[in-house]
Parts: structure tokens; sequence; C-alpha cells
């Protein structure tokens, strides 16, 4: 799978996309990433990329031109399944969604700044608008990144333990059971005994029982959607 990513600012991604799991999809082949700073494509002699808003109002609008270059240039080059702009008025992410691109051969994420970008960048280019929740962030990098990390890690192959994304929180509906590690006794706080039992199949009960009274607990509208 092939992801690229349009920014104003792609100095942004260069940590997130160089540790962990994401940056061990990219070394072993499943997914490639690439960043495009949008100014590159800009024909102003300043590279400016926004402008004020027709009609007056704070903030700038990032302008259509630039934005249509590098999404043409991309096109060009080859095909994409998905183009997604990260907005906070868009539908909002969940794990579903995270599956659905973890399909896609090459899609393209276009993140905004400032108080938007033209609209008609919307209308001409735009295939689905996401947002990760209800609240705003200063630009869409954040969100992308976010994006991005879900989709790498349910890649089939980019985890170890290939059952293990899986078995995660949301994947099946419901929130994921504690888990211990050594040492089984800190500091008079026990590990459940069950879990040192080595009975598989008691331990998978009782694991099943945790997330279904950590869901009614804590998220019971996951419940309602079973
Ligand atoms: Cl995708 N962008 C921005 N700017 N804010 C957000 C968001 C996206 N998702 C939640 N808040």
């Amino acid at each position: 799978m092939r992801i690229d990513i349009l920014t104003l600012f792609p100095e942004m991604f260069t940590g997130v996309f160089g540790c962990s799991i994401i940056s061990r999809a990219v070394k072993g082949g499943y997914l490639e990433l690439h960043t495009h700073d949008i100014r590159d494509y800009s024909t102003d002699k300043h590279r400016r990329v926004d402008d004020y808003p027709f009609g007056g109002g704070a903030g700038m609008v990032m302008m259509v031109e630039p934005i249509a270059r590098c999404i043409e240039q991309l096109k060009s080059e080859r095909k994409y399944d998905l183009v997604l702009f990260m907005a906070p008025d868009g539908k909002t992410f969940d794990q579903n969604y995270a599956n659905r691109l973890s399909l896609q051969e090459n899609i393209m994420i276009l993140c905004g700044h400032y108080k938007g970008v033209d609209e008609r960048v919307r209308e001409l280019f735009i295939d689905e608008e996401v947002s990760i929740g209800d609240y705003v962030l200063s630009g869409g990098e954040i969100a992308a990144m976010a994006i991005v990390d879900a989709v790498a890690r349910i890649i089939p192959g980019v985890l170890h333990d290939e059952t293990s994304a899986l078995l995660d929180s949301f994947q099946d509906g419901l929130l994921s059971a504690p888990v211990y590690t050594r040492p089984a006794d800190y500091q008079g706080y026990k590990v459940p005994e069950i879990l040192l039992s080595g009975h598989q199949k008691k331990i998978d009960d009782w694991r099943l029982e945790q997330q279904l009274k950590r869901t009614q607990e804590r998220r019971p509208d996951l419940l309602e959607d079973i």
C-alpha cells in the first residue's frame, strides 16, 4: 500500500514515521509513505499558498492552484483509489474506517491549515473528508498521522504476532482485557490467580468476561452496535 500526504509541514511527519510500527511497516515493504510540500507547487515568487478570504473575515485560506497542481501531478503518475481530506467536519474515523483504508492500494491524504482550504478543492478533488474526533486541531497533520498509524498496524504481516491486531480493542467491538507481566506480586498487588493457572480455556473465558465487563462499564455505547 502507498500513502501520499500533501501538507505545508512535511517535517512534522519525520519523527512519527521513523519510529515503531510505522517504520517497521515501511522497512518491511508493506507500506510506502511519501510527503509532499504543497509550497513546492506554488508558482508565486514568494511561494505563497494562502490568501485572504473573499467576503472578508479572519484567517487565511489555502488556495486551490498549488493543491490542484500537486494532486494532478501525483494522479498522472499512478491511479489513486481514494483522495482524503483531513477536516474536523469530516466523517469520524473509527476502526471500520481504518480496516477499509488498509485494503486500498494507493491513497492520498490532504492536510489543511489556516482557516481552511478553498471549497473548490473539496468539490473537485476530494472523495472523502475525515475527522478524528469532535475537537479542533490547528491542522490536519496530527490527524493524518493517527490514520497512518491505525492503518499501518493492521496491514497483514506488519505486526510480529499476526493475530494481535485482530485481538485489539474495537476490532471485535469490545475493549481489551487487562494484561499483566512480572512480577506476579508487586508490593502486595497480585496478578489475578487465573492467569497463573496454566488453564488456557479458563483464561480465555476470564478474558472475555473482563472485556464485556469493561465495555459495559466504560463504553456501553459499543455494546449497542453488536
Ligand atoms: Cl482531521 N483536522 C483538524 N484540523 N482538526 C481536527 C481533525 C482534523 N479531526 C479532529 N479535529
